[in-house]
């Protein structure tokens, strides 16, 4: 680990005197009990880093690697470990198979917990061929007409199943990128039925306390019909399939400005609310850095979860998946993760902040300004000395992209990896 905790110990100590007077003006302004009841859940709250977000993903036009990458999982593995050690908000990842095969999962999980990770859910992969795979997946993977192609990648989430249980995963998030590109192309309703029946065969090899998330797209690769293609054809399969079945948003998956606070609000109404892929997006699945082009949206959506789980007594922290989904072309990915675990905090720290009886008093009285300057005001609250705090009482740095530059992390990765180390995977 290129970082020690005295280091931590010792750039916290260099900025606290300025910490402080940000966090007591702000804790006096919030009152002893909010600000301690909002660091709690501060603390509390982990994010998944997706194994395939720690190398520079490129565009399908070229790809302008920054050096230092991880090779293999072990190193996907460390790179996570720093992100958790500068924020301590990263304690998980997600792998997708198979680009990151644990191919000895005892040793795999025992190499997380020494960073103190865990693994959040399992990605399979019936998108791509992979060298020395029998069939394509060319005209999809569970729609397929061919019962051989759809048998392959059933098989296929069995085995990340079974490897994703060998590292103490409970989940499983299937996205399909199975549709059409032309009218004509498909039967819908036949797709649709294949499709179920893989997810019921994949369903009916799920260990007792799994979930499988069923995750949508709205389009891309196929930009004329997706067979998962938007949350009521998820929701669809998930009711159809079980209780251990669940919808997986990705913030990046929707028609231009669909309203997925409110897509948000009835899947948990209706407890079929599986879990996150965060990212942002201005024009279709960017996977940009969150809260990089609509923070609103991302306060507005924590909003409905907030209330949504408070509601049902679920549990902030561990009742669903909190995973980011991004992709970074510019930006070193470290910082750029780094930027979005701070961007999820600070919307759920001011989703935290709302006023839930005066909301509700509002909206009853219709009173539409008063329901709109409550949210206003806790979004346009500068939260960020709270979270600040939060990392400060965890062991973290105050600032983790600060002491990342400070001590010129990207530098040392480079020097242990080479500048021509690119990630596997992606
Ligand atoms: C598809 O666009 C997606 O969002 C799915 O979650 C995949 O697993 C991931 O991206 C791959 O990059
Ligand atoms: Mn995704
Ligand atoms: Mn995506």
């Amino acid at each position: 680990m290129p970082l020690e905790s005295y280091q931590i110990a010792q750039y916290n100590q260099q900025h606290e005197v300025a910490h402080r007077r940000k966090f007591e003006f702000l804790a006096e302004e919030l009152g002893s009990e909010t600000t301690e009841r909002i660091l709690g859940k501060l603390i509390d709250f982990q994010i998944a880093i997706p194994s395939w977000a720690l190398g520079t993903g490129g565009t399908r036009f070229g790809r302008f690697a920054g050096g230092g990458e991880p090779r293999n999982l072990e190193e996907k593995i460390a790179d996570v470990g720093l992100l958790h050690a500068l924020n301590r908000s990263s304690g998980a990842i997600s792998l997708h198979i198979p680009w990151d095969i644990p191919t000895d999962g005892e040793a795999i999980k025992q190499l997380a917990a020494s960073y103190g990770l865990v693994f959040d859910a399992m990605n399979s992969n019936t998108f791509q061929d992979q060298p020395n795979q029998e069939l394509s997946y060319k005209f999809g993977s569970l729609q397929h007409t061919d019962a051989a192609v759809r048998t392959q990648a059933i098989n296929h989430n069995i085995d990340v199943i079974r490897y994703g249980e060998a590292l103490g995963s409970k989940s499983l998030t299937v996205w399909l990128s199975d549709g059409s590109s032309f009218p004509g192309q498909l039967n819908f309703r036949k797709a649709f039925q294949r499709t179920l029946e893989g997810l019921q065969e994949i369903y009916a090899a799920l260990p007792a306390d799994w979930k499988i998330f069923v995750e949508y797209k709205a389009f891309e690769p196929n930009f004329y019909s997706t067979t998962v293609g938007d949350w009521g054809q998820s929701f669809l399969y998930a009711s159809k399939l079980g209780p251990k079945a669940y919808t997986l948003v990705d913030l990046g998956h929707h028609l231009p400005n669909a309203n997925i606070e409110q897509i948000v609000s009835l899947l948990l109404m209706e407890e079929k609310l599986g879990g996150f892929h965060f990212n942002d997006s201005k024009y279709g699945d960017d996977d940009l850095t969150a809260g990089s082009i609509k923070p609103y949206q991302l306060f507005l959506i924590f909003n409905e979860l907030v209330d949504g789980m408070d509601t049902r007594g679920m549990n902030h922290a561990s009742d669903l998946g909190w995973m980011i989904d991004a992709s970074h072309n510019v930006k070193d990915p470290l910082e750029d993760l780094l930027q979005s675990v701070e961007a999820i905090k600070l919307a759920y720290a001011q989703a935290l902040l709302v006023d839930r009886l005066a909301l509700e008093e509002a909206r009853t009285n219709n009173d539409v300004a008063a329901a709109q300057e409550l949210l206003q005001n806790a979004f346009r609250t500068d939260l960020r000395p709270l979270l600040a705090e939060a990392r400060l009482r965890a062991d973290a740095a105050l600032n983790p992209v600060g002491l990342y530059r400070e001590l010129s992390l990207r530098n040392k990765l480079i020097e242990a990896r080479g500048l021509k180390a690119v990630a596997t995977g992606l």
